[in-house]
C-alpha cells in the first residue's frame, strides 16, 4: 500500500487489508521532512515506523501487523495534529 503525504495530511492509497506482510511505501509529495509511525487506534506505544522521508523521496518498509485498527501519523512536531492521521484497519 501506499501512503501519501504532504503538509498537512496522510493520504492512504487502501483502508484496510488482511492479516499478513504489508509494504508500506511512504511517498512525500510535499515541501517539508515527514515520517510515518503506527500505534493501536486504541493507544499505546508505537507499533512500527518508517523514517523521514525527504520532499519528492520515498520507502519502502515491510510491517506484520496483527488484526485490529491502528493510526498512521507523522511524529515531527505538530503535524499529527495539523491532520498528518489516518485510520488503517487489518482484518
Ligand atoms: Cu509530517
Amino acid at each position: 500500500m501506499q501512503v501519501s503525504a504532504k503538509e498537512f495530511s496522510l493520504t492512504l492509497s487502501r483502508p484496510s487489508t488482511t492479516a499478513g506482510p504489508i509494504v508500506v511505501e511512504l511517498v512525500n509529495a510535499g515541501q517539508d521532512e515527514h515520517n510515518l509511525h503506527i500505534r493501536p487506534a486504541a493507544g499505546g506505544p508505537d507499533v512500527g515506523a518508517v523514517g523521514i522521508v525527504l520532499p519528492g523521496h520515498h520507502s519502502d518498509v515491510e510491517f506484520h501487523l496483527a488484526p485490529g485498527s491502528y493510526t498512521f501519523y507523522c511524529a515531527l512536531p505538530a503535524h499529527e495534529e495539523l491532520g498528518m492521521k489516518a485510520t488503517f484497519t487489518v482484518q
